[in-house]
């Protein structure tokens, strides 16, 4: 293939490249310390989902939010995507929270009490009935369950009700609806997590059916963790439901992706190439998760985009006859140049390049500066109120 048609095919591919972001990163957010307020921020789900819809103005590529319910519960959901598509974008993956109820001191759904599982069940319930309302595909799982002492309860029996919480989900979901599974190591549980791991998740999934898929969130492993390792063996068993995207240094930070280990997140897209996880057909949501606790937060998730496409756009560039041809002869170091080549590779031009052709300013930050949009919305919301996490 000529360089011409390889970087046409590249150009082709980030094109059509989705990233959904997140309603609560525009809401204020913090740590358990301090929840320092920003102006502007929404006041309500409509307003997160014009701040959303104002991503994908400046960026194209992240044409979905994700709704996190009850923090975006609304009367009518059928309103709110009305809304999201008056502003030229959709709702995405509803994510359920059953981590911020009194009754879930001791767990949810693997709560030793029937009448607390049979609440966050419904929850999970209510959650696909929303999706039916907002024709979103996704229903992402996160569980806070968990115990911080040994011996305070017993693994198995919650990992039972675990999987008959998840049964009684799945058997719910529509044709076209699918159940993803997130994992985290630890926090809040300090001693065991239900879900602490892909390994978890991924047994959990094959029980329930193929619409029963894993999430990766970048922040929720043990530091030091091979990650695309975990990317390349779910692609392998057909299970990587989606990403939550962000960067740590040192927990779940929920930092900006790509701005703690830009190289990882570029090991993670390469994973992804090389077994064609960027086809629509593949099924793989790339989420953001993150909280932009200091700075500010359009820009942020802009810049969150930004980063995706950078690491995926070099990820692209990887020669891929050259590294099976090194890897064929037991060339170590020519296996390794392969992919430092394409690491090392500025293509910023080349994205600044695809945005002109795609109607859109090359630099979107800038017009996004530029555009007044951040001024307008601090004179209406004056009276911004945090959305989310620290509400
Ligand atoms: C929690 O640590 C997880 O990352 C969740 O995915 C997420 O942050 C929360 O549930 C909001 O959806
Ligand atoms: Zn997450
Ligand atoms: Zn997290």
């Amino acid at each position: 293939m000529t360089d011409l048609a390889a970087q046409s095919r590249v150009l082709s591919t980030l094109r059509g490249q989705r990233i959904e972001t997140a309603s609560w990163a525009y809401g204020n957010s913090g740590t358990r310390f301090k929840v320092f307020a920003q102006q502007g921020v929404p006041r309500d789900p409509y307003e997160k989902i014009a701040d959303a819809a104002t991503v994908h103005r400046f960026t194209g590529v992240a044409p979905t939010v994700a709704l996190h319910i009850p923090w975006d519960k609304v009367d009518d959901y059928a309103d709110l995507a009305r809304h999201a598509a008056d502003l030229g974008i959709a709702l995405g993956t509803i994510n359920a929270n059953v981590f911020q109820d009194d009754d879930y001191k001791l767990g949810s759904v693997t709560n030793a009490d029937p009448a607390v599982r049979r609440k966050a069940i419904g929850h999970l319930l209510e959650c696909v009935d929303i999706m039916d309302a907002t024709g979103s595909r996704d229903l992402k799982l996160w569980f806070s369950d968990g115990t911080n002492y040994p011996g305070q309860d017993d693994v198995r029996t919650r990992q039972d009700r675990l999987a008959e919480a998840l049964r009684e989900t799945y058997d719910r979901l529509g044709p076209d609806q699918r159940m993803l599974l997130e994992y985290k190591l630890f926090e809040p549980a300090f001693y065991m997590t239900d879900v602490p791991d892909w390994g978890t998740a991924y047994l959990h999934c094959t029980q329930l059916g193929e619409r029963a898929q894993v999430v990766i969130d970048t922040g929720h492993h043990a530091p030091g963790t091979n990650i695309e390792f975990i990317v390349a063996m779910l692609l392998r068993a057909g299970r990587l439901g989606g990403f939550d995207f962000n960067s740590r240094f040192y927990a779940d930070d929920d930092l900006m992706v790509g701005s703690a280990d830009p190289f990882q997140l570029f090991r993670i897209m390469h994973e992804i190439v090389l077994a064609g996880g960027l086809e629509a057909s593949a099924g793989i949501a790339y989420m953001l998760d993150q909280c932009h606790n200091i700075e500010p937060k359009i820009p942020a998730v802009i810049r969150s985009v930004m980063n995706v496409q950078e690491a995926t756009a070099k990820a692209l560039l990887v020669d891929h006859a050259a590294l099976a041809a090194a890897q064929q002869a037991g060339d170590v170091l020519e296996a390794n140049a392969a992919l430092m080549d394409a690491y090392h590779t500025d293509v910023r031009p080349m994205l600044r390049e695809l945005r002109e052709d795609m109607g859109l300013d090359p630099d979107p930050i800038a017009a996004y500066r530029r555009s007044g949009y951040f001024e307008k919305i601090c004179e209406e919301r004056a009276q911004g109120q945090a959305a989310g996490w620290g509400a």
